[in-house]
């Protein structure tokens, strides 16, 4: 029924009575609503007038499998789709879908989770309609020592999918955080199934802050959206499509060399820090060093202050800068 009212509303273009819906579809008018509510939810912008109805304006920010079927350019990633109002965790739910067969490419995206997820029991903030909140499923052949670049090929798609859709340049914080002007824009968590020491599967979940206008207290001082860095909203569909296509062209680069020798340099060019003193968090302790970008493994080389070299693996270490969060 709520793809009959947007039919409706679209072919009309104008005004279209709650009380000619109710009638044409047989249904009532908190039946009537409640769609209308739904369609809300996913990003259409619709007027509601008294004594004339409800009106679909075009300037919505729309992410529903039907917007995103139409846009999507991507080769194979996508082409199974599925857009939730709301689950836990996205990546949950690619697990579970994962678990029960589904094909690789499978995209999972919600207007809404209610347990998003960061690394190591971390929470996602992950407010309705503001944000992307996406996860995609990969079955790769490869073993599983290569599936921690994953997640470096997620953050290059994202800083070249922002900067095609909004213009805006951000930087990669290593391993797992796109930020822009210090503050973080967009966390990815990947997220591994495997047996006998071979792949089940891959999930893949980037959150990306895009219309936040507002974070809560724990997190106002080094969150930000694009929103707020642009004073522009952005249309998120878009941006799924640009950072899925993106993607795309990574990962066959990554493929080709199951590592980073040809990506490399283009990480190392995005990546925050680079040639400055970095505090390096690890179960260990913490101690400083100089960044001097990744290797061809992804592993974040630093010098410590008596020359030598230390290869970062990622896991169970977060960087710092030496005064904050970058
Ligand atoms: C991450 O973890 O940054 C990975 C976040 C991955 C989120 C996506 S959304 C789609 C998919 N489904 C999921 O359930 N997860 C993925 P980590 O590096 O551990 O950072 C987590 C920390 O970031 C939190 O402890 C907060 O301090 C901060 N944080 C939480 N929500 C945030 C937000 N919306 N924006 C910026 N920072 C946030």
């Amino acid at each position: 029924m709520k793809a009959e009212i947007l039919k409706r509303l679209r072919e009309a273009g104008g005004y279209v009575s709650g009380q000619e819906l109710c009638e044409s579809l047989g249904v009532s008018r908190t039946a009537v609503w409640k769609c209308i509510r739904q369609l809300e939810d996913e990003g259409y912008v619709i007027e509601a007038v008294r004594n004339r109805g409800y009106r679909l304006e075009d300037s919505g920010d729309v992410l529903s499998e039907q917007e995103l079927g139409k846009l999507l350019s991507t080769r194979w990633l996508g082409k199974n789709l599925a857009v939730f109002d709301e689950v836990d965790s996205t990546n949950n739910e690619a697990r579970r879908m994962a678990e029960k067969g589904a094909v690789e490419g499978t995209v999972i995206l919600a207007a809404r989770q209610t347990a998003g997820k960061g690394r190591r029991g971390r929470s996602w903030e992950s407010p309705r309609g503001t944000g992307i909140w996406m996860s995609f499923l990969l079955r790769p052949e490869f073993e599983p020592a290569h599936a921690s670049m994953l997640t470096l090929t997620a953050a290059m798609a994202v800083a070249k999918g922002i900067r095609r859709a909004t213009g805006l340049d951000c930087q990669i914080k290593w391993p797992n955080d796109i930020v822009i002007n210090g503050k973080k824009l967009c966390g990815i968590l990947t997220e591994m199934s495997t047996e006998d020491n071979q792949i089940r599967y891959v999930v893949v979940g980037i959150g990306i802050n895009v219309n936040i206008t507002e974070f809560p207290e724990e997190i106002s001082g080094t969150a930000t959206s694009l929103l707020l860095e642009s004073g522009q909203p952005v249309r998120r569909a878009i941006l799924v499509d640009h950072v899925l296509s993106a993607w795309e062209e990574y990962y066959a680069e990554f493929l080709k060399t199951l590592d980073f020798q040809n990506l490399r340099e283009e990480y190392n060019a995005c990546l925050v820090n680079v040639g400055r003193q970095v505090k390096i968090l690890s179960p260990q302790g913490a101690w400083t060093g100089v960044s001097l970008g990744i290797d061809r493994e992804g592993q974040l080389l630093v010098e410590k202050p008596d020359g030598s070299m230390e290869t970062v693996v990622s896991g169970e270490v977060s960087v710092r800068g030496v005064y904050g969060y970058v």
